[in-house]
């Protein structure tokens, strides 16, 4: 039985074929995409047409291999949304993420709704682009999308939409809102009439695995096929990636990593301390109503802007090559804490990660090696701290750490990581996202019983790679200097 998955990262998107043969899943990558954000005026948007565009795409493929996929699903990076208007159209594009529209507007925020109470009914953490900050920023301007909106969907709810005709809302993305109520089990209303955004935006959330509407006759005339039934699943691609970790047991520790690194654990009920709130974890939303009691930490973005920064200057590395002269750069130039607010923008890096440099006394990094050899055992130092505070916060001893993304590519970095942590890697799947997604379309045809099935099955479908820490003396000695010089709440 074929399904599809659309898994769309914040720099590209796939589509992928999963297939379920003799309890082994077999995927096939048939379209691949770049999803570059457009930069119009002084805004910063998310092209979604074009996404919509590629996602017909992925069903042309399908139909060229002579496949009709039995369900389709679609997840996402969070947090970003489109406001459709009554008469049904979306009312302007998206704006990104990392847009500068939501600087300040926390504190703003903040000074209506104490962040305590904010924490204690969404338990997310504080990120200046949560949706929160966004449609606050949208309302204190005035701004005439909000004026006139009707229906608030998240990207792949927009997408869903476009797809069926139907909008739904769906849970794992709306918690990383910051405007759900976990406890309530629903949209936050006290929290929206405070900020001024009304409830009516907001529909009824399903859970992952609810079936939501098949394709419109009329897209389904377009590409000439026929109709397929479409699913939600953990929308948010996080929530799918942790979907995909083939762990055995229930209390595991994962980091999947991309764009960003998501580090933390699954737990059946939100944490919402103090502590939680002090240290700034989050409480995503997951399949089966789990929650991923996690932290951001801000991952290979700041490679990948290091990389686009030396393409400015003529300067062509690929991956591959920038980790190769971080091996074979010195050790320690610089450390870095990689979720300093200074690295959150686009832009020119290399002079940030130099100023950080000078502002904690240490050497600035110059060639290129450097810089990557710093950002690489920066995050790995990060991972650690982050791995002991999800034990702290969980109650619960991690005996190695579950890697999954595109970026247990990066060889190099998960060795560091075991280093740094002092305990085992277990890398694997690559495709976690898209194989997450996969699964919860399987577990709602029944395919699979439940979730721990589902992972028994990645586990035996696909490699595990195992990284043993080594070389622990030194790796202390940098956490120690990492800690202070990041001044890091221990
Ligand atoms: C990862 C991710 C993170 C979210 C960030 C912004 O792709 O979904 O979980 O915090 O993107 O949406």
């Amino acid at each position: 039985m074929t399904i599809l998955a659309y898994d769309l990262g914040a720099s590209s998107g796939r589509a992928l074929l999963g297939r379920l043969t003799d309890r082994k899943i077999e995927v096939e990558e048939i379209h691949r995409f770049p999803n570059d954000p457009v930069q119009a005026g002084s805004r910063l948007h998310w092209d979604v047409l074009r996404l919509l565009h590629e996602l017909k795409q992925g069903l042309l493929k399908a139909k060229h291999k002579g496949e009709q996929p039995k369900s389709l699903a679609i997840d996402s990076w969070a947090v970003d949304f489109g406001l459709i208007a009554k008469n049904g159209e979306l009312l302007g594009n998206p704006y990104h993420y990392r847009d500068h529209y939501t600087e300040g507007m926390m504190e703003k925020v903040f000074a209506k709704v104490p962040q305590a109470d904010i924490f204690a009914r969404t338990g997310i953490q504080f990120l200046p682009f949560n949706t929160i900050y966004q449609l606050a920023a949208l309302k204190e301007t005035d701004s005439p999308l909000l004026r006139e909106a009707d229906r608030f969907l998240m990207i792949p709810d927009l997408l869903r939409y476009y797809l069926t005709g139907e909008m739904v809302n769906e849970f794992t993305n709306a918690t990383t809102t910051q405007l759900y109520n976990p406890l309530q089990e629903g949209w936050d209303q006290e929290l929206l009439e405070a900020i001024g955004i009304p409830e009516k935006l907001f529909g009824p959330v399903v859970h992952p695995g609810t079936a939501a509407g098949e394709l419109q006759p009329s897209l389904c005339r377009e590409l000439g096929i026929d109709s397929i039934p479409v699913i939600t699943v953990a929308e948010h691609d996080t929530g799918s990636a942790v979907a995909a970790v083939p762990a055995l047991r229930p209390d595991f520790a994962y980091l999947s990593c991309g764009t960003w690194s998501l580090m933390g654990t699954e737990v059946a009920k939100p944490v919402m301390t103090e502590q939680a709130l002090q240290l700034n974890f989050t409480n995503e939303g997951g399949v089966n109503h789990t929650y991923r009691l996690l932290k951001n930490i801000m991952g290979l973005w700041i490679l990948q802007e290091l990389k686009r920064e030396w393409e400015r200057q003529g300067l062509n590395y690929t991956f591959p090559e920038l980790v190769a002269l971080a091996k074979d750069a010195g050790p320690w130039t610089s450390l870095v804490d990689p979720d300093d607010p200074l690295f959150l923008h686009a832009g020119d890096m290399s002079p940030r990660i130099q100023a950080y440099s000078s502002r904690t006394g240490q050497r600035q990094p110059q060639q290129p090696g450097e810089f990557v050899r710093c950002i690489l055992e920066s995050l790995a130092l990060k991972y650690r701290y982050v791995l002991e505070w999800t034990e702290q916060l969980s109650g619960q001893r991690f005996e190695g750490l579950h890697m999954v993304g595109g970026g247990i590519q990066n060889e190099l970095l998960c060795q560091w990581t075991a280093d740094a942590i002092g305990k085992p890697v277990w890398t694997g799947p690559a495709e976690g996202s898209a194989i997450g997604n996969l699964a919860v379309q399987w577990i709602a045809s029944g395919e699979f019983a439940n979730l721990q099935e589902a992972r028994r099955v990645i586990r035996d479908s696909f490699p595990v790679g195992i990284y043993e820490p080594v070389d622990r003396e030194r790796w202390e000695e940098a956490y120690g200097r990492f800690l202070q010089l990041a001044s890091l709440p221990t």
